[in-house]
């Protein structure tokens, strides 16, 4: 307030402040002062990655106008915010994405063409932001595009890793792990070096009673760290709305950082207590549904949680309300577990620095935080080991305790002499060491859990958090489908389906209200518009096959049915049943005779997905489907009739080149293991059709898109512990095809045979966990029903339109609007002047 530049003063402001690019003329202007003054570069010295470089530039001026007005109009509204708490967003590109939600694409491809350059070129120069690991970072990118674009004053908080997720290379079929510095030269990040926090770690509690006679906690001693604030605008699809993605940098503090050390010598010790501190934020943990309890992630999950919420605190000062009006100013949205400590940071700021009485700051605790549930696998379930967090956050393992007496205090008065209960309920794990699990803090100290697909939401509800249903009742618990943005999966990803869809709807409306799809519907049996629809899958997959041939060396038929699996390599995912899958064919393929080979409809199948570093089966996975290709694609006999490709470093930006390019997608998982799936949906909305099993929201997509127009396969979630049961202890054979496939691996067809034992072992000997045997039959019977489907390209392009016109139920505006009027409470923010799109 202090630092406002008086009224009487403000007149030179307004009459300087830039308004942004409206024309080619004045967008060319921008790119060109940016390149020779803020770049240093000329005419004379300017390549694409400095064209790039200028035009983001240009974009970022123009998104930081609207977003500065976006927040004075949010902090003068004085609404309630919602606060997305993430450990990942897996944002991808900025610019092409920026070029559509402003709607000054054209423009700026005529202008970039005036300066020499083509759009398409200089929007591949751009290094993907990937601060997450798969579905779970991409829905919360997918979020903030809805939450800015449906005009909610929303902020996401997350870290500003120096390395996000490893680059993939394939070498002798083996994977490789490259690090991803992407800082380099990143336009769309703003550092806030006014905006920092103090983070403390390790020390003491010190418990007295003051002078007046008054209790006080005090945590002492260890050491800090600031945290320093990135700030990233997410623009709105056809609003003026620009949000807020604040990113935090660990480093040492200053307050901290021991200069006597230098002048005593110890410079390097004095480095080295530096690098710690910059080590917090460093890297992205490369783990997807895996949580394996190190505590540098411990710090790093309470830096990010310690500084947002001294954030959110500032701002919620700055209003001058009281401590009650908190959960009607603020919403802050768990993104899975990883943030749960901030409902213990919460708590202490509002006993321990704000000297609230204990059940009045519980209730403006749980009434402010959500927690949304991302898996039913056990190894996902985050648990820290009590001496951890005794050693690095003492004051907040005394305030977990407290929170789980308060907990079972209520649950005994409730449930009196059921000590079971209390013990199951317990946050604390009575194991050796002692665990905090941190799903059950997460749900004690929020108003609403959700999961995330309507199958999911009822698992969690009868298995994992069964107890807890029976303590607080069933309406504690609530399911939000996941979406997606149709903004990049659609209008960015498939620019010509987009137009075509504009051009029978009559315009674009349906990007910002997808239901609209269902317009389609009239036109199914329209033959120009069948064959146009057809020709744009089409011109999608040669682009696929080109970027096939450039990256692997293969050339494979456009022509050919792509069959497509995409996505983290987990065993849950099973990508193993795919390529046992593709083996088989192979096996069935050289039992033709040439002629009979000649009628089979020809597939490439299309792999792509990293592996964590350590999770040796999933490695061992993509080694198989490397070799396999190997052989199959060097096979003379074979020929088009079947191909396998393994695509190196699957991200964001490839996903936007493969999604439009697929005929049939994989969605596999053993049922009952993915919670949601996201790919699913984009795959759908391009026209692509799926195979998949009764598992997460393609039950849902099933539902809206018609039963006739999915390959579903397998068995059900509700027989998968029978089965598993079956495998110990009843008289269990492999199915006599799989075996086969086993043989021809083992034959060392592939390979050194010993280099897949483990994963045959996994079936044959290991009780087959994720029922890769039980699935095989069923799995085959339903890739050869799509074989056949794909020879009437009639009855594909059918199912394909009928889908696409269906699936207005899956955009992220949805689910959104579900969690603002479910659980956050909150109100999008009228905006005046609605541009165009
Ligand atoms: N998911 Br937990 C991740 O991507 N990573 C994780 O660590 C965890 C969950 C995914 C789920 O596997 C997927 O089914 C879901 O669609 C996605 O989160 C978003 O909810």
């Amino acid at each position: 307030v202090e630092s406002s530049i008086p009224e009487h003063m403000r007149e030179a402001w307004r009459k300087y402040s830039p308004q942004g690019f409206k024309t080619k003329d004045e967008f060319e202007g921008e790119v060109v002062r940016h390149i020779e003054t803020t770049l240093a570069r000329s005419l004379f010295n300017c390549d694409e990655l400095a064209a790039y470089s200028g035009t983001s530039l240009a974009f970022r001026d123009r998104l930081i106008i609207d977003w500065n007005k976006t927040q004075q109009r949010q902090t003068f509204a004085d609404q309630k915010r919602i606060y997305y708490l993430s450990l990942e967003f897996l944002m991808g590109r900025a610019l092409d994405n920026a070029m559509l939600n402003v709607g000054l694409k054209g423009v700026a491809k005529e202008g970039l063409e005036d300066l020499g350059f083509r759009v398409e070129d200089i929007i591949s120069q751009e290094h993907d932001a990937a601060l997450g690991n798969g579905g779970l970072g991409r829905l919360a990118a997918c979020f903030l595009d809805s939450l800015a674009s449906l005009n909610y004053p929303a902020w996401g908080y997350g870290l500003r890793y120096r390395y996000g997720i490893f680059k993939q290379e394939i070498e002798n079929g083996y994977q490789v792990e490259i690090p991803d510095y992407w800082l380099d030269f990143n336009p769309w990040e703003f550092p806030r070096h006014d905006v920092t926090v103090d983070v403390q770690f390790y020390g003491w509690v010190n418990k007295y009673t003051d002078d007046e006679g008054k209790q006080v906690v005090s945590w002492q001693d260890g050491e800090l760290v600031t945290a320093t604030a990135y700030d990233a605008p997410v623009p709105g699809y056809g609003t003026p709305t620009v949000n807020n993605l604040r990113l935090w940098s660990s480093k040492a503090s200053s307050g901290e950082f021991d200069f006597s050390k230098f002048n005593s010598g110890e410079y390097e010790s004095a480095v080295a207590d530096q690098q710690r501190a910059e080590t917090i934020s460093a890297v992205l943990y490369p783990n997807d549904n895996l949580e394996r309890g190190k505590e540098l992630r411990l710090k790093q999950q309470y830096f990010w949680c310690a500084a947002s919420l001294h954030d959110i605190v500032r701002r919620f000062k700055k209003t001058g309300r009281t401590w009650d009006e908190f959960p009607d100013q603020v919403a802050i949205q768990l993104n899975d577990t990883h943030p749960t400590l901030a409902i213990v940071e919460l708590q202490r700021i509002l006993i321990d620095k704000e000297g609230l009485e204990w059940p009045k700051a519980w209730d403006i605790v749980t009434k402010t935080f959500g927690y949304t549930n991302h898996t039913v696998l056990p190894e996902a379930l985050e648990k820290w080991s009590v001496p951890l967090i005794q050693n690095l956050l003492p004051r907040h393992l005394q305030l977990i305790y407290e929170i789980n007496l308060y907990f079972l205090q209520q649950v005994e008065r409730r449930f009196p002499k059921d000590r079971d209960l209390l013990s199951r309920v317990s946050i604390i794990e009575e194991s050796t060491p002692k665990m905090v699990r941190m799903a059950y803090l997460a749900i004690v100290g929020s108003h609403k859990v959700n999961g995330v697909a309507e199958l999911h939401s009822d698992l969690i509800k009868t298995t994992i958090f069964k107890d807890f249903v029976t303590v607080y009742g069933p309406d504690k618990f609530t399911n939000v489908t996941n979406g997606i943005t149709p903004r990049r999966w659609l209008h960015q990803a498939n620019p010509r389906l987009s137009e075509l869809i504009a051009s029978k709807l009559g315009g674009y409306d349906f990007l910002k209200d997808l239901t609209l799809l269902n317009k389609l519907e009239p036109f199914i049996d329209d033959k120009d518009f069948k064959k146009e629809w057809a020709e744009i899958k089409y011109a999608n997959k040669v682009r696929l096959a080109q970027h096939i041939l450039k990256t692997t060396g293969v050339s494979v038929n456009p022509k050919a049915l792509f069959d497509v699996q995409v996505k983290r390599i987990h065993e849950y995912k099973r990508q193993q049943l795919n390529i046992f899958g593709v083996i088989h064919r192979y096996i069935t393929l050289k039992g033709l005779s040439a002629e009979e080979r000649k009628k089979v409809a020809p597939r490439v199948s299309i792999f792509g997905g990293k592996a964590a570093p350590g999770y040796w089966m999933a490695k061992t996975i993509i080694h198989l489907i490397n070799k396999v290709g190997e052989v199959i694609n060097n096979d003379p006999e074979i020929g088009d009739a079947l191909k396998v490709i393994f695509l190196e470093d699957y991200n964001v930006s490839k996903a936007e080149i493969i999604v439009p390019a697929s005929d049939i997608s994989e969605h596999i998982s053993t049922a009952g293991t993915e919670a949601s799936g996201t790919s699913n949906m984009k795959f759908v909305l391009n026209g692509g059709l799926v195979i998949g099993t009764l598992d997460g929201a393609n039950i849902e997509i099933t539902r809206e898109i018609g039963e006739q127009n999915i390959f579903l396969f397998g068995n059900l979630s509700e027989d998968v512990e029978d089965l598993r049961h079956h495998h110990f202890y009843g008289n269990y054979q492999v199915d006599s095809e799989l075996q086969k496939v086993f043989d021809l691996i083992k034959s060392g067809k592939f390979g050194d045979e010993s280099a897949f034992g483990a994963l045959i072992a996994a079936i044959t000997e290991h009780g087959d966990y994720y029922l890769v045997s039980d699935d095989f039959d069923s799995y085959r019977k339903t890739q050869d029903l799509i074989d056949e489907t794909f020879k009437n390209q009639e009855e594909w392009v059918t199912k394909s339109i009928t889908s696409v016109a269906r699936m207005g139920f899956f955009t992220s505006d949805r689910c959104i609007n579900e969690y603002a009027d479910t659980i956050w409470n909150i109100e999008p923010l009228a905006v005046a002047d609605e541009k165009e799109a």
